[in-house]
């Protein structure tokens, strides 16, 4: 028999090792030598040792091995093993022995989870979809949760949600019927993520509840007939009390969507709330080696320093474009916290329209927070570059990415306070991306910020009456403020009140004015403008609404071909107010639709941008024909009906309203 191999050097990487030896000092004479590789699992200090079992994987083989090298994973994490290398050949077995074997003790390390193998779909209704899987076969330490990945199948991969659990089931709420969802899941241990699970698919029921049996059963009957009495009485509840709200209060729909946020979508946390802000960073932020990162030219000034572009080779990774903002020497405690919090931030957050964190470099100067490159800068001083280049598709494209990202952060009860087309950036494939997380920038860092009379800067122009008022800040001002960009945007980077003051601004917005349409700008999307900009915060649609809505718009390019057209409205004068009284004794158009039973069209309507009764009572019934109304019926219907709205307008104004 050949003697030992010589020099087995083992080299543990996560849960795989890798061995490598040299030949032995005599072969025994014979060609055949080969090795064997023995695996034992083994408790602490190489005790109570046992054979690894069927799970463990070896490459390119574990017996027979002709090189003397081997590759073996699927060990288990924080686990002590001892290999050991048999040389072998014809005749071995005769007298096998200690003396042909080398071996080696190595401890694995840390490792994520494996994926999830499979996930079911237990109960499926219309709005809702009860998933259950098995824990993976690698847990790999101790599950501390995991994370349900899930989107529309016919929508783009990219705007997705997220729900966490501890447990291996959930329910996913608020889904739309009849519509098929593409489901992810992985798992988290304290080694962090697993990979995820290859995609699973299901689709949402039409019927509100599972129905059980063959339909011929009389107990289902009676199940669907009670089952139909409630509905119905629900049906009307709803409208009821719809009629009561403003469109974008309807209480399903909030209902819905706060059990869907409470799911467990993840919060953003402060990085203020923590003692030691540095421990924010290390949590939130990579360090990336300076070595790694070649500045190349300075793009501009920040409030802390000079914003550079450049290069980041990290290794094993490809090289890519980079921005990176720095610190400017001299910097006090205080800067250079206020300067890191913005990446403790934008560390928290994954998505295609949020600018993406690549790293931080803290361990030497300067200090640099480094971002993806976006090449075409900030909104708003791209579009005054381009105008009147883009189709108004393209520019529906870029706001619906804005209120996506804004979505987003929303759901993640982020306000990001100083929502602009300033802090917007735009790459090269015009994909937007909301930025700008400082925690000191609406105070120092904005040009735009004005002192108010309670102290604090605020940018007036882009912000919502409360918030200027009483500093009250949410979702709903950071709607007002989005509101804002669109008109930004449709204006090609025009800005918002042109040259009046901040004062009057202020003055002309509490009276009830508001920016009138850009030039060429859709109706729809002046109204969903209007609408961002209602007076009440909870009457304005939520960053979801708006989503769906540019969606159906987009979808639907023909409701973007009504414009204004040639007003006789000078297009730098805001609109006057519309009377509360008006709107509220004429209700919401879907109201109004549902009441002469035409509520089939409300879609159409939305689509179309005819939002208020005040665009309504101006349709004819070739725009009925252009929204999709094709029975002549119907158009009739509801003609005549607008014909009942206008006269009770003017009887509510007092005067003619122009046709
Ligand atoms: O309008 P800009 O070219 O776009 O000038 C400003 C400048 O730096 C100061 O903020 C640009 N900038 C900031 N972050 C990025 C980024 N991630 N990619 C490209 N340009 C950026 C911004």
């Amino acid at each position: 028999p050949p003697t030992a191999p010589l020099h087995l050097i083992s080299n543990v990487n996560e849960t795989s090792v890798n061995l490598e030896w040299s030949t032995p000092l005599s072969s025994g004479g014979r060609q055949d030598l080969s090795y064997n590789v023995v695996c034992k699992r083994c408790g602490p200090e190489g005790t109570r040792c046992q054979p690894c079992g069927n799970g463990v994987h070896f490459s390119p083989q574990q017996l027979s091995l002709r090189a003397t090298k081997v590759s073996i994973n699927d060990l288990q994490a924080h686990t002590n093993y001892t290999f050991e290398i048999w040389a072998v050949n014809g005749v071995s077995q005769q007298s096998p022995g200690p003396e042909q074997a080398v071996s080696v003790t190595v401890t694995t390390n840390q490792a994520a989870p494996s994926p999830v193998n499979s996930i079911q779909a237990k109960d499926i209704t219309r709005h809702t979809i009860s998933l259950a899987w098995q824990q993976p076969e690698k847990a790999n330490g101790v599950i501390l949760e995991y994370e349900v990945k899930y989107y529309e199948k016919d929508q783009n991969e990219r705007s997705y949600r997220i729900i966490k659990t501890s447990s291996r089931n959930t329910d996913i709420k608020g889904l739309t019927p009849l519509t098929s969802y593409v489901f992810h899941v992985r798992a988290r241990t304290a080694a962090g993520y697993g990979e995820f699970s290859a995609p699973f698919e299901f689709m949402t029921n039409s019927v509100p509840a599972p129905i059980i049996g063959d339909g011929t059963n009389s107990t289902v009957l009676l199940v669907s007939v009670v089952g139909s009495v409630v509905l119905l009485l629900i049906l009307i509840s709803a409208f009821v009390i719809s009629r009561r709200r403003s469109k974008y209060s309807k209480a399903k729909q909030d209902a819905d969507e706060e059990k869907h946020l409470h799911q467990g979508v993840r919060i953003y946390v402060d990085p203020f709330t923590y003692e030691d802000p540095n421990q924010a960073v290390r949590q939130f932020a990579k360090e990336i080696d300076a070595s790694c990162i070649k500045i190349e030219k300075v793009i501009g000034i920040g409030e802390f320093g000079e914003v550079c572009s450049g290069r980041l080779k990290m290794p094993g990774k490809r090289e890519i474009c980079v921005a990176i903002k720095t610190l400017k020497a001299g910097y006090t405690d205080k800067q250079r916290r206020d300067f890191l919090s913005e990446a403790s931030i934008m560390g928290q957050f994954d998505h295609p329209n949020i600018i993406h964190l690549e790293g931080v470099v803290t361990k030497c100067k300067p200090v640099m927070i480094i971002t993806e490159y976006m090449e075409n800068g900030s909104l708003d001083a791209f579009l005054r570059k381009n105008d009147g280049r883009f189709t108004v598709i393209q520019l529906v494209g870029i706001l619906r990415g804005i209120a996506s990202g804004m979505k987003y952060l929303s759901d993640m009860s982020y306000v990001h306070r100083d929502l602009a087309a300033r802090n917007i950036l735009v790459n090269s494939n015009l994909v937007c991306k909301v930025s700008d997380f400082g925690m000191s920038r609406v105070l120092e860092d904005d040009p735009e910020a004005a002192y108010t009379t309670r102290g604090g800067k605020i940018p007036i122009r882009w912000t919502a009456p409360e918030a200027i008022a009483y500093r009250k800040f949410t979702s709903a001002s950071d709607v007002w403020s989005y509101g804002i960009v669109m008109w930004e945007v449709m204006s090609y980077g025009e800005r918002p009140y042109w040259d009046m003051s901040n004062q009057d601004v202020i003055k002309a917005i509490d009276e009830g004015y508001r920016l009138p349409p850009p030039m060429d700008c859709p109706v729809a999307l002046h109204q969903l403008m209007l609408d961002c900009w209602q007076r009440e915060r909870g009457d304005r649609p939520k960053f979801g609404q708006i989503v769906n809505m540019l969606d159906k718009l987009i979808r639907n390019p023909n409701s973007l071909k009504r414009t204004g057209g040639e007003t006789t409205r000078p297009s730098t004068t805001l609109l006057e107010p519309v009377s509360p009284e008006l709107s509220s004794a004429l209700g919401s158009v879907e109201d109004w639709l549902q009441a002469i039973g035409m509520e089939r069209y409300s879609d159409n309507f939305t689509a179309a941008g005819y939002t208020s009764p005040e665009a309504v009572v101006h349709m004819t019934q070739e725009d009925m024909g252009r929204i999709g109304i094709s029975s002549a019926a119907h158009q009739n219907k509801i003609l005549t009906s607008v014909q009942g709205m206008l006269s009770q307008m003017q009887q509510i104004q007092g005067r003619m309203v122009p046709v």
